[in-house]
């Protein structure tokens, strides 16, 4: 009889003592990558739009080089994905948020290992079926190192991952669209958005790798923030140079009648505080209900009143979430489609809250224009 090679492993801890702790680990179960990224560690000098200059640590990919964030990374659901981290400078680790692939591949650096040669994560995102809630990892997500977590995710080793649905026949797509997820509602692709806010404590940009680490206080349990920034942009465009991808100009969207497809904008708080988002007219004064939260943190809002039957996205079944705010925290993700009442301007009023006080520490103002 032959052994099958699957161990089983009956707690999280008797895994996590079986692993090596750091080093190059081969993949297990290795197959061929659909979708392969190589992501080397490099740390450099940035310059920002407020003329301040941080020394960053990032991910950076063969195609798109000294970016913040790091790479966008694309995907469709049921490629196999391969993520291939070589840190080159002390150890790393990539942690695939809210993707949960299995312990070796979900880059929790103290549950499994740190990589300080080279390691490939290799994962799948789940096929969705329209009507199930049980089932679709299209959204947005993002990845992070995972050593020193605060610290390395402050310094920029962070980036967005988008998972596409695929294409259910029942659902097709018209020319210049794509679905948020299976059943999920068209969006137009041109003008389809990430955003990301963002606040840096220089005092933290100082610090080497593994501050803190050895049970000395070097204050990571105080976050003072000094610097402010509106991260991303249009993701047709993507980053147009080298350094930080910061919104530029105003967001797209068309006016409510015009039969056109909506704008979707994909929210990530990279942010250790809370953030407020607020949809106003053009003078910022009187609130605009136009932002329809789809999905939050990857997963799709769906009824799921009927235990047995199907879970339709809530839209379809007469519900749909229409807001003029939105307060989220760190690591939190929503994909918004944004409906503006009639052509003109709009105001997207982004405030960058303290999380004790919840004082305002930072305003930004995004316009949108309605065609
Ligand atoms: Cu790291």
């Amino acid at each position: 009889m032959s052994e099958s090679p699957h161990h089983l492993y009956r707690s999280q801890v008797e895994f996590s003592s079986d692993q090596i702790q750091e080093g190059s680990p081969e993949t297990e179960f290795l197959e061929d990558a659909d979708q392969s990224y190589e992501l080397d560690f490099r740390s450099d000098d940035m310059e920002f739009d407020d003329g301040a200059e941080h020394e960053m640590w990032f991910f950076e990919t063969d195609e798109i080089e000294k970016t913040f964030p790091s790479p966008l990374l694309r995907l469709t659901e049921g490629e196999i994905f391969h993520g291939t981290v070589s840190p080159s400078k002390g150890a790393h680790t990539i942690h695939w948020h809210g993707i949960e692939p299995d312990p070796r591949n979900d880059g929790v650096g103290h549950t499994s290992f740190v990589v300080s040669g080279h390691y490939t994560y290799q994962w799948v995102p789940e096929i969705g079926h329209s009507g199930d809630a049980n089932s679709g990892a299209a959204g947005t997500y993002f990845y992070h190192c995972h050593v020193n977590t605060p610290l390395h995710v402050q310094m920029g080793m962070f980036g967005p991952v988008v998972i596409d649905p695929v294409v259910d026949p029942k659902y097709p797509v018209r020319p210049n669209t794509r679905r948020a997820f299976v059943d999920g509602p068209e969006y137009d692709i041109d003008t389809e958005a990430i955003l990301i806010p963002y606040s840096l404590d220089p005092r933290w940009h100082e610090m080497n790798h593994a501050a803190g680490l050895s049970g000395e206080d070097v204050g990571l349990d105080r976050f003072e923030p000094e610097h402010f920034y509106l991260l991303g942009g249009e993701l047709a465009k993507g980053p147009e140079d080298e350094g930080p991808w910061q919104l530029r100009g105003a967001l797209r969207a068309k006016a409510a009648g015009t039969g056109g497809a909506p704008t979707l904008v994909r929210l990530l708080n990279a942010n250790y505080f809370p953030v407020d988002m607020h949809f106003t007219d053009a003078a910022g004064t009187t609130p605009v209900p136009m932002a329809e939260l789809i999905s939050h943190d990857g997963r799709p809002f769906r009824d799921t009143s009927d235990p047995l039957g199907e879970s339709p996205p809530i839209r379809d079944a007469g519900s749909p979430l229409i807001t003029s705010i939105i307060n989220f925290g760190a690591a939190e993700r929503y994909d918004i489609l944004l409906h503006p009442p009639a052509a003109g301007k709009y105001t997207l009023k982004v405030d960058l809250l303290h999380w004790i006080t919840e004082a305002i520490l930072f305003t930004r103002v995004v316009t949108i224009t309605a065609e």
